[in-house]
């Protein structure tokens, strides 16, 4: 079992998105009594809102324990899926566990006690953009949404993955340098040794996952800027994304860019307040610690295949 533990990010944005007056009364779901934070048992954090993107279920990546401990820990009136919460691309190799069975039912169970769930699928779950409009399960389909914070912010709510065509960095470069670090340290020596055999001359691993990292922190940067711009045409106040597994919080301009990470890595959510503060919480298996700021993380920049 896991343990329960939060790492608190980015403390430095507490307040500063923060409502400017009294914050409003959060908005009701109809019927079902909202979650009260009387009632929560010990351990049990309430959020007005809970924001969790690529989770990618059905694979091995998935950190499905994790994930369930988190939901079982974290309340929250309203739940974004914000896409590749199904991985339909790995149907084919289908890894299904009874943790990630645990994680449906821990979202089951939310909206059984009054959470509302909103379901804005991603690529890798984009069989769901058929079901947009309509309700299954309590979960809400949607293509995207626009949440109000508490602090009266307009965040526009997508996946992210229609601006892959126009960044211009490659995205595979950037996916390999991620890869290559796992790898590269088994690979070494085996490397050195067979292509000494062959006979080839020598290759600098490192120069090569220098370059690829440069090349995955620049996909990142391009990632957020162009997604920031949307925001801004849409005349909206920020952006609430994920799709490159990598959480952040920053003006980029006058936008709020927020992203909630991933449950392959980096086991991230974004929550909000009932004053509308906005933070990253980060889910560990370890005692709890605080988290670097976003910028320290250094070569954790590089995004997965999103
Ligand atoms: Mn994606």
């Amino acid at each position: 079992m896991q343990k329960a533990t939060r790492i608190v990010a980015e403390a430095a944005f507490r307040g500063r998105y923060a409502a400017p007056q009294a914050a409003r009364a959060p908005r009701r779901k109809r019927g079902a009594a909202p979650p009260s934070s009387k009632l929560l048992p010990r351990g049990v954090r309430l959020h007005r809102t809970i924001f969790i993107s690529d989770t990618h279920l059905g694979t091995r990546g998935c950190k499905a324990e994790l994930l369930a401990d988190f939901l079982k820990h974290n309340e929250c009136e309203t739940l974004y899926l914000v896409g590749d919460i199904f991985d339909g691309w790995q149907i084919k190799r289908w890894y299904w566990t009874p943790a990630q069975d645990q994680v449906v039912r821990e979202v089951l169970r939310k909206i059984e006690h009054g959470t509302r769930v909103i379901y804005v699928p991603g690529n890798h779950d984009e069989f769901l953009r058929d079901y947009v409009g309509q309700t299954a399960f309590g979960v809400e389909v949607t293509r995207e949404a626009i949440h109000e914070t508490a602090g009266g912010l307009k965040l526009l709510v997508l996946h992210g993955d229609q601006f892959d065509g126009v960044i211009g960095c490659a995205k595979w470069l950037a996916h390999v340098g991620d890869r290559a670090y796992t790898l590269a340290l088994q690979l070494n020596d085996g490397l050195h040794a067979a292509r000494r055999w062959l006979g080839l001359p020598y290759w600098s691993l490192s120069a090569y996952l220098k370059r690829a990292v440069k090349n995955a922190v620049e996909y990142v940067s391009r990632y957020e800027e162009i997604v920031a711009r949307e925001a801004a045409r849409r005349g909206v106040d920020g952006v609430m994304c994920g799709h490159i597994h990598h959480a952040e919080i920053r003006r980029i301009g006058d936008i709020l860019y927020l992203n909630d990470g991933d449950w392959v890595e980096s086991c991230s959510a974004l929550v909000e307040d009932a004053h509308g503060h906005l933070e990253i919480l980060r889910w560990s298996q370890s005692a709890p610690q605080s988290d670097p700021a976003p910028a320290a993380s250094g070569v954790q920049a590089a995004p997965l295949p999103a």
